[in-house]
């Protein structure tokens, strides 16, 4: 209805299932999978799904999730119960593989819940490695901080790895380009020691006080020079209240100069949404526009591409990205109203009615910006250095 239609020569597919968007961390707990309920009824109202491949996804099975987890780890996920929550009175219970903390609490159904993530972002790579996808969307994916033995910040199964698994049977190279708010810590050890996998993530950086910590601009894969991982992990630390202009030009300068350097074949890009705004977690002052320009520029190298998902702690804005990304995968961008649809469902929910809410619009009172132009430079000239590393 809003002239939406289907690309020319070429195919998005958009992995998604309900089933997923029905569980609860807990009252309190800032992830809301009801985010991504919120997201397909945006872009369903925009008639978004009349351009893509739309696929209900499966549960990924225990094999599947065993390509990167342990059999310990999933044994444990599997059964845990939330009575096994540890609780304040009972201190000796220590939680087994940081699972029932606060962060990644213990909640029914909680296996489902990972291999349905999981699932969206192995079909999602699935698409792609057949050849069937040139862009494949996995908003319920994104699942950054999990490791091979352990939970992390709100993450428990790493989807993004499995999905990087599976692309690596086909494609030489994998980029993984992470917009996430949080450093991208459990996909950067996973392929710390290959030259097959680039990782490069944008976050805030603040030691002490921001989750998880790690992630410095001299990071960069291990230090010996015999190692094949060596320089292929990059690390854009920021500081609070970055700018659409500013993010915007050093995304493009140093995702260019990778590009241009690593030749990848296949692209994983991480949209986390906690990067915007008005973000309950995050702190800078991106906008959907800006945010949106990232996956605009990735999809312009001209590689098959996945989307996940990710961090994202106000659902409005959350979903209104993620639609605005998923109108840029189809080409649509141009031909959606910015106004949101007056049969959008929840649609007071949203509070403005525009897709691009202005930044006093996102945030009662304005985040100073603590990114100077002098410190951004030096980050573009420790990227170019490390580069020169990295072989054709
Ligand atoms: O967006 O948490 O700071 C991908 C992602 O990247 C911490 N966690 C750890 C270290 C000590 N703890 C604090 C424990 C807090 C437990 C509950 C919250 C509850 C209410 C409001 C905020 C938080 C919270 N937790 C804020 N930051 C944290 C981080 C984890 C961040 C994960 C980001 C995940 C999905
Ligand atoms: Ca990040
Ligand atoms: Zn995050």
């Amino acid at each position: 209805e809003y002239n939406i239609v289907r690309p020319k020569g070429y195919t998005v597919s958009y992995h998604a299932t309900d089933e997923m968007e029905k569980h609860h961390f807990g009252q309190t707990h800032p992830m809301k999978p009801w985010r991504l309920t919120l997201t397909k009824s945006l872009v369903t109202s925009y008639g978004m799904p009349f351009a893509m491949d739309n696929y209900n996804t499966r549960h990924a099975t225990y094999e599947e999730l065993n390509a990167f987890h342990s059999s310990d780890y999933l044994d444990y996920l599997a059964t845990a119960a939330p009575e096994d929550q540890p609780r304040d009175q009972d201190s000796e219970k220590e939680p087994k593989f940081n699972l029932g903390g606060s962060d990644c609490p213990l909640f029914h159904g909680l296996y489902d819940y990972c291999s349905m993530s999981a699932g969206t972002s192995l079909d999602a790579a699935r698409k792609i490695c057949n050849k069937q996808s040139d862009i494949a969307i996995a908003w319920g994916g994104g699942l950054h901080h999990a490791k091979k033995s352990e939970a992390s910040g709100f993450c428990y199964i790493n989807d993004i790895v499995l999905a990087i698994l599976q692309l690596l049977r086909l494609y030489p190279r994998v980029l993984y380009i992470d917009i996430d708010v949080h450093h991208g810590d459990g996909v950067e050890e996973a392929f710390y020691s290959t030259d097959r996998v680039m990782t490069v993530s944008f976050h805030k950086y603040h030691p002490e006080t921001f989750f998880p910590g790690t992630g410095g601009l001299e990071d960069n894969g291990p230090k010996s020079e015999h190692n094949p991982g060596a320089h292929h992990a990059i690390n854009i630390p920021l500081n609070d209240g970055i700018t659409d202009e500013q993010y915007e030009n050093l995304f493009k300068t140093v995702i260019g100069s990778v590009n241009e350097r690593f030749r990848p074949s296949a692209i994983a890009l991480q949209c986390g949404a906690d990067s915007l705004a008005g973000d309950r977690l995050g702190r800078f002052n991106l906008r959907v526009q800006g945010h949106g320009a990232c996956v605009r520029y990735c999809k312009s190298l001209g590689v098959p591409m996945i989307l996940f998902g990710g961090g994202g702690y106000t659902p409005r804005n959350v979903a209104r990205a993620w639609a605005y990304e998923t109108s840029i995968a189809i080409g649509a961008e141009a031909s959606i109203p910015s106004t949101i649809p007056e049969h959008a469902p929840w649609r007071s929910h949203f509070i403005h009615d525009t897709l691009f809410p202005t930044l006093s619009q996102s945030l009662s009172e304005p985040r100073n910006n603590r990114n100077t132009e002098k410190r951004l430079r030096e980050i573009v000239a420790h990227v170019n250095e490390q580069l020169r590393f990295v072989q054709h």
